[in-house]
């Protein structure tokens, strides 16, 4: 039986929930099957999916709200996703509980830091001296910028370099790490691009889109398969 993967989307203004192809494909290449978890308040309904579910994926999209990490909401910010927050602190919290394997994907990072109580760049351009465009205008399938992968993290095991190919489509970044979890790669200005949780269940949190980048490289499908052998465990 493959393992039944719960996809958390994005919710536009019609509460209508939204998720991209390409994650859909690189979980069901690496071996898992894909389900929708459609916008909720039901707390049952977020339990259910819970434990149904072997393994979460938390996508990209808008930012976090800045009051969930007790800042005030900046200028540079973009429009908080209210509803997806409100969903996914609560899925994360019942998985993470569960200790069930979590993977999660720009805005992801920035959703599991926060839940885990860190905090986060509101604005990397007005907030941080950046040298590198972490918002590539190359499309999203095209690489951008490498990540320096940190050595005796998961990640580091894993691909067996000191460098991997990454893209970037982000604006917001992991200011501080969140209880739990520790960096394993950077990019060369200084920005986490990756993180694992340091606890005893899987957890998995990339800045960058690999979903993007998974069918032509190989250390970008290594990502998705190792998440799904998890999922498996
Ligand atoms: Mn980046």
């Amino acid at each position: 039986m493959t393992p039944i993967i719960g996809m958390l989307g994005e919710v536009d203004a019609e509460k209508s929930t939204i998720v991209q192809t390409a994650y859909l494909r690189s979980i069901e290449n690496a071996g898992g099957t894909p389900v929708l978890l459609p916008y909720t308040q039901e707390k049952k309904t977020i339990q259910r999916f819970v434990s149904l579910c072997d393994g979460f994926v938390f996508t990209g999209g808008g930012d976090v709200h800045p009051n969930r990490y007790g800042e005030a909401i900046k200028e540079a910010c973009g429009t908080p996703d209210l509803m997806r927050d409100e969903l996914e602190l609560a899925v994360f919290a019942s998985a993470y509980k569960a200790g069930k394997p979590i993977l999660a994907i720009c805005r992801g990072i920035q959703l599991v830091n926060v839940a885990l109580g860190g905090t986060l760049y509101q604005d990397l351009p007005t907030e941080y001296p950046v040298t590198l465009f972490h918002r590539q205008k190359e499309p999203k399938f095209s690489p951008s910028h490498d990540v320096e992968i940190i050595e005796n993290t998961p990640l580091h095991t894993l691909i067996g370099e000191a460098k991997m190919t990454a893209n970037s489509f982000h604006h917001q970044a992991v200011k501080t790490i969140g209880e739990g979890l520790a960096v394993m790669a950077y990019s060369e200005d200084g920005i986490i691009e990756a993180a694992y949780g340091t606890e005893s269940s899987f957890l998995r949190a990339y800045q960058w889109h690999p979903e993007r980048l998974a069918d032509k490289n190989e250390q970008n499908r290594l990502l998705f398969e190792e998440f799904i052998k998890a999922c498996n465990g």
